[in-house]
């Protein structure tokens, strides 16, 4: 039953995994158990329960039913299946618990479509370096990249990702080694007047994988089960990070040889328990590297909070919106705009603005393609 699965890791406990932070447990029919999805790859499911881990794929009929891709499970995800494997040595999994949480992104292509990337995250931890951090606070220009290239990277993106989706994010600035402290406090300086009012929002960790401070903080995010996605772009260090907290290479680290992933033959563990029994797990996948949030439904049980990741990330523009005269200004060329008038009078800095519009922009590209 345990065939294929990577070795590396010991088994989690059911309490690191996080099953008490659910409400209620589904009814089981016999012969079923809960399990959590670890990996996805290509249809197939690395499945962790706190006692080993099996592979397993939809079964037939489930895959048949599902009408979107948000009936598909994606790592993070609760499942139900079965014992027994079948004649291709899976499980199958035939059903997918509610998510407390989703981060979705807009998959690359002329047509918006969503693509999962990660389920019951409690936190969305981002990423960066100093250097990410103060170009990020000096990139603005107004409409100099076209939406979706290389722009996806910018902070706000996962801010609205992780507010939108249920969970609670987190900046971690990291390779604090690479700079002294008064670099660190200016870097952290320009990034809170960046972030206007969503800053008193999210706190601001500074970690070194290098020398490890920090490390305690970040992996107490991850405490009593709880689960900590990391975001950010490649070469941040998320990986570096991961490994430290579980004590040994459970996720391959840059430079990777000439031809990329190559070198690594099996699907590399993506859900990673942390921090023993009283710990929890973080979540490092590649679809968090480069994230433009996905501005649908997802699909969520009803939420206490109205899930607006953009309003949340940009409360300072949400809330001088409510004077322009258009309900459904876009402030850009509408008059008495209450927004660009902040901005004439100083009140609110032009570079908010320029990130909101290419952040809405970025959502709302292919939008229209995929309309019928
Ligand atoms: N100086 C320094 N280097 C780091 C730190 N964390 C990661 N690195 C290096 O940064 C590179 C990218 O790290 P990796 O974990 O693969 O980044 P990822 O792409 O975000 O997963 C590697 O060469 C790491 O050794 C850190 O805190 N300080
Ligand atoms: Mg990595
Ligand atoms: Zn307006």
């Amino acid at each position: 039953m345990t065939e294929g699965v990577p070795p590396e890791l010991p088994p989690s406990s059911a309490a690191q995994l996080g099953w008490q932070r659910r409400a209620a447990g589904p009814q089981l029919p016999p012969g079923h158990r809960v399990s959590r999805v670890a990996v996805e790859h290509r249809g197939a499911y690395e499945l962790v329960d706190g006692t080993g881990a099996v592979i397993g794929a939809l079964d037939a009929a489930v895959r048949r039913a599902a009408r979107t891709p948000f009936d598909y499970p994606t790592v993070g995800d609760w499942v139900v299946r079965t014992l027994e494997a079948r004649h291709d040595r899976r499980v199958a999994i035939t059903s997918v618990l509610d998510r407390s949480s989703l981060l979705c992104r807009r998959a690359a292509g002329p047509h918006a479509r969503p693509q999962l990337v990660a389920a019951n995250a409690d936190v969305l931890a981002v990423v960066m370096t100093p250097a990410s951090a103060s170009d990020a606070a000096l990139a603005d220009t107004v409409g100099s990249a076209a939406p979706g290239v290389g722009i996806g990277h910018r902070v706000e993106w996962y801010l609205t990702a992780a507010f939108s989706g249920g969970a609670r994010p987190v900046i971690v600035v990291n390779k604090i080694d690479t700079v002294s402290n008064a670099e660190y406090e200016a870097t952290v300086d320009a990034l809170r007047r960046r972030l206007g009012s969503a800053a008193a929002e999210v706190p601001i960790l500074a970690t070194s994988a290098l020398d490890g401070r920090g490390l305690d903080s970040l992996g107490a995010l991850a405490g009593d089960g709880a689960t900590v996605a990391l975001s950010g772009p490649s070469g941040v260090g998320k990986s570096s990070l991961v490994n430290r907290l579980a004590g040994g290479e459970v996720m391959p680290v840059a430079p990777l040889s000439p031809d990329g992933r190559g070198r690594h033959t099996t699907v590399r563990r993506q859900l990673v328990p942390v921090g023993g029994p009283d710990g929890g797990t973080f979540v490092d996948t590649p679809g968090l590297q480069d994230l433009i949030p996905w501005s649908g439904d997802l699909g969520l049980p009803a939420a206490p909070a109205v899930l607006d990741g953009v309003a949340q990330t940009f409360g300072d523009i949400a809330a001088l919106a409510q004077h322009c005269r258009f309900a459904d200004c876009s402030h850009t060329v509408e008059p008495d705009c209450a927004v660009i008038a902040a901005v004439q009078s100083g009140e609110l800095a032009a570079e908010r603005l320029s990130t909101y519009l290419e952040l809405v922009a970025d959502m709302e590209a292919g939008n229209a393609l995929s309309d019928p």
